[in-house]
């Protein structure tokens, strides 16, 4: 299918004599469409070391800082926040949508090649991305290419049937949409005035591209490359397991095959354009489903890992954590030697984990220093380091940050604040040293500074039913970390030399003898 799309493209090039300029700006001549399994193998190599181990950071753009006291999060606002976030030990940041949109989220982008003015400028992103490279730090951006705002030029042009747009979206005039093609109608919208009906599973206004459409992926290369060029580290895929799904084509319509497809070829434009960008996906499901996306990606987010650990904490269970989690990597690598486990607690889609935890200090402890010492990238939602409460509806997820008094941005209140009204600020858990910032900043700057912890294999440790055990390994390190799950002080004898380099309470490593006090986590470096 995809050689005869090239051949096509070909032949409109010949026609037209030559390719209009943005066309050529990713030089069609070049455009390959290899299968799954010559996009693999070309891709076997690719890796992205520097960032092994390394801990980032999940912003919210309208919640986060604000720059110019308009109660809007904007991007000189992150700029502006860059030392508290290096101060913290953040190492990347992942910035939710910033593309012109009509919603307060972004994720129905407008403008592909734009910033929403509401958070600045393309010189306010540029600065930023200068500014975090300054101190070590990447940007990654997030990307929708499953589906665009029912407001984009491209979406509005489609539905009047001008081409090529009316081929960019999943749309089907009324005499082809027979119930034998499209049993299953959810998720199907019909414009009568058009005579047509387009595809929209999220929500109405967010139409599904057609991602067979040769010029539509070369507007999407025009766009990676764009940002690219501009100093984007990488970008995280929105919704890469929809790109097709079962619901937007005729029945019986492969979907597996050509998000695999469609996505190796991706990260093979953007390894192209710079081999050392970084591509980390949403992918929303089991694990098993998640491993057929391994290669297409350097990462993928865990979910399984979030509901283990939520849920395994919760109940005082540490087990089925540890199956999990190795089987899961274990997996990941098979098609993907160089695969990076993105971990996180929660993300701006989900419950704030402190509520999930109903508010325990000592649940949100042991969450986050699993979450900390475990391999993989562990990605930190904004507020999560200062204990940040929130549930559904979403806008109550994504509360606006709490600066404090004497910060260089103010909070940006576009919302009132429900759930974190007692919540402590940066300020107030900056000057109090048993904060969960605090916490948070230790274990990240501990993991930052111990090769073990930041690249070392791991494997687990059989001690007792109630502590989460494991040892991470690596060249010249070896280091332990202990988790009690349970209510009792947990001692055994472990017959090694060490020392203790961190613990959230008054446990010990002394004449061999270990000591966990309930809910307790510990770090012990192993010297022989
Ligand atoms: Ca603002
Ligand atoms: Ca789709």
């Amino acid at each position: 299918m995809m050689k005869k799309i090239l051949s096509l493209l070909i032949v409109l090039l010949i026609i037209t004599g030559c390719a209009p300029d943005e066309v050529l700006t990713v030089d069609p001549e070049t455009y390959e469409s290899l299968s799954v399994d010559e996009l693999e193998e070309k891709l076997i190599d690719s890796r992205v070391d520097k960032l092994e181990g390394q801990v980032f950071y999940n912003i919210f753009p309208k919640s986060f800082a604000d720059s110019n006291g308009d109660n809007r999060g904007d991007i000189e606002g992150i700029t502006l926040s860059l030392d508290y976030l290096d101060n913290l030990g953040i190492k990347g940041l992942w910035l939710n949508p910033i593309h012109p949109s009509p919603t307060y989220h972004r994720y129905d982008v407008t403008d592909y090649l734009a910033v929403d003015p509401e958070l600045g400028t393309i010189d306010d992103f540029v600065e930023l991305i200068e500014q975090a490279h300054e101190r070590e730090m990447v940007v990654i951006m997030d990307m929708v290419l499953n589906h665009s705002s029912s407001s984009h030029p491209w979406f509005q042009k489609a539905i009047n049937g001008e081409e090529p747009y009316v081929d960019y979206y999943r749309i089907v005039k009324d005499e082809d949409f027979t119930s034998d093609l499209y049993p299953n109608r959810e998720g199907w919208y019909h414009l009568e005035n058009k005579g047509i009906w387009y595809y929209a599973a999220f929500w109405s206004e967010m139409p599904e591209f057609n991602a067979d459409s040769v010029e539509l992926r070369i507007e999407f290369r025009k766009i990676l490359k764009y940002w690219l060029d501009l100093g984007v580290d990488g970008f995280r895929y929105d919704a890469a397991y929809h790109l097709y799904d079962s619901a937007e084509a005729e029945i019986r319509t492969p979907t597996m095959q050509r998000n695999q497809q469609f996505w190796l070829e991706m990260k093979d434009y953007v390894k192209s354009i710079n081999p050392e960008a970084y591509v980390v996906a949403e992918v929303w499901s089991d694990s098993k489903t998640v491993q057929a996306y391994s290669s297409g990606f350097d990462s993928l987010f865990n979910f399984d890992f979030a509901t283990k650990v939520l849920e395994g904490v919760n109940r005082g269970q540490p087990l089925e954590i540890l199956t999990s989690i190795l089987n899961h990597q274990r997996a990941m690598t098979e098609r993907n030697p160089n695969f990076l486990d993105a971990i996180f607690l929660s993300n701006h889609d989900q419950p704030r984990v402190m509520t999930v935890f109903g508010n325990d200090r000592n649940k949100m402890n042991l969450a986050s220093s699993i979450l900390l010492t475990m391999p993989g990238n562990p990605y930190i939602y904004y507020g999560e380091e200062l204990g940040y409460l929130g549930n559904k509806p979403d806008e109550q997820i994504r509360e606006p940050f709490l600066w404090g008094e004497g910060s260089r941005v103010t909070t940006p209140l576009w919302e009132p604040i429900k759930f974190n009204t007692n919540t402590a600020d940066v300020q107030a858990q900056q000057q109090d040293s048993n904060s969960l910032y605090h916490h948070y900043r230790s274990l990240i700057h501990i993991r930052h500074e111990n090769e073990a912890l930041l690249k070392g294999e791991m494997s687990f440790l059989n001690i007792s039913s109630n502590v989460l055990a494991y040892e991470r390994t690596s060249e010249n390190q070896r280091m332990v970390a202990l988790h009690n799950f349970s209510n009792q002080r947990f001692v055994f004898d472990f017959n090694h030399e060490g020392r203790v380099v961190f613990q959230t309470k008054a446990g010990s490593f002394f004449n061999k003898q270990v000591v966990i006090e309930p809910y307790e986590s510990i770090l012990i470096e192993v010297n022989d």
